[in-house]
């Protein structure tokens, strides 16, 4: 019942031509996906537990269940913004609201017309208002200080170790690693028995991540570095967010957005966010997958995806040549350099 109501809603928006297959969806496609090994003829096995396919702790990097709060915070803008928000801003405005509540039944109570027949026929008293306007200042500028060092921090990025560039489309994400020459869309993984699965299609499981925020393809990342990420858009305003990163900013077609992160070195492990700008029809189901990886696993992750290591060299250069123009090593002369050993880990991957 649930998946015909949801197959109603699709068709209902005008956005799945493809849902009339809805008795299509064979035994034999699920059965595949979760044994990959077993007959898969369109594409290589995902093997859980491998660099890409990580299988996500629950209790970190997803929504949890009957919880409130902020998600836990693995960077370090995430642990300064969250110690300003549970250390001071809570505090602060729970010691407010009680005092004015306590105020205000006490006035009610105690200057009550029949508790109180002749009232007071005072109108100025300086003390008191040199207090109620000092106070609020001063409480003000409490806030205003670790607001705007937390902004200066945001806003002052330290030199990038690793550059990615998010693009949002309706209704996915892109992501491209310029300096290793790696791109690659980001799709959500349906359920199984979605009606606009297709004969083969992967759908998702619990080793992907939740349902709605698990993707076909994850970001990764290495802990400890400094990750900039350059955000756009390509038809509508979409938001990159992920709050266990305490990130989230628009992606705004025409237009470059910067912002970092720099997961800490012990955080390994999968986080998830969503885009957070209302985008469309579609805009709920456009998940974005992170998988922080060690350093070394990263760059096993980059030359598996058939990028170049900025390191690699091509094989032999002409002396002559290398003391004419000593640049970085140029992409495609690196990627010529180790086809071999790409093609065969790219295949694991897809
Ligand atoms: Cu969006």
């Amino acid at each position: 019942m649930k998946l015909i109501g949801w197959a109603i809603a699709l068709a209902a928006a005008g956005l799945t031509p493809a849902a009339a297959q809805a008795p299509a969806t064979s035994p034999a496609d699920n059965a595949a996906a979760a044994a990959p090994a077993a007959a898969t003829p369109a594409a290589a096995p995902i093997v859980y537990g491998s660099v890409g396919h990580q299988i996500p702790n629950p209790k970190i990097g997803m929504p949890q269940a009957g919880k409130i709060g902020i998600e836990e915070q693995v960077t370090p803008i995430g642990h300064e913004a969250e110690h300003f928000h549970d250390i001071w801003l809570m505090p602060l405005i729970t010691v407010i609201s009680i005092f004015v509540l306590v105020l205000l039944a006490w006035t009610m109570f105690r200057y009550r017309r029949g508790a109180n027949p002749t009232p007071s026929r005072n109108s100025h008293n300086t003390t008191i208002e040199v207090i109620w306007t000092l106070v609020p200042v001063l409480i003000l500028v409490s806030i205003a200080i670790p607001s705007i060092r937390l902004l200066r921090h945001q806003y002052t990025p330290p030199p990038a170790d690793v550059t990615v560039k998010v693009t949002g489309h309706q209704w996915y994400w892109t992501y491209e690693y310029p300096d290793y020459g790696v791109s690659f869309d980001s799709n959500i993984l349906k359920e199984k028995g979605d009606p606009t699965l297709k004969a083969g299609d992967r759908f998702r499981n619990d080793n992907d991540g939740p349902p709605l925020l698990a993707a076909d393809e994850r970001m990764v990342l290495p802990a400890g570095k400094v990750v900039k990420f350059i955000i756009t858009a390509d038809d509508v305003i979409h938001s990159f967010s992920v709050p266990a990163f305490w990130t989230k900013l628009d992606a705004n077609p025409g237009q470059l957005n910067e912002t970092w992160v720099k997961v800490d070195a012990d955080k390994t492990g999968v986080y998830f966010g969503q885009c957070s700008e209302l985008c469309g029809a579609r805009h709920g189901f456009m998940p974005i997958n992170v998988e922080v990886v060690t350093p070394a696993q990263f760059q096993q992750w980059i030359v598996s995806k058939g990028g170049t290591l900025p390191g690699a060299k091509p094989a032999a250069a002409p002396a002559s040549a290398a003391a004419a123009q000593p640049q970085p090593a140029q992409a495609g002369d690196a990627n010529a350099a180790k086809p071999a050993a790409t093609n065969q880990a790219a295949t694991a991957q897809n």
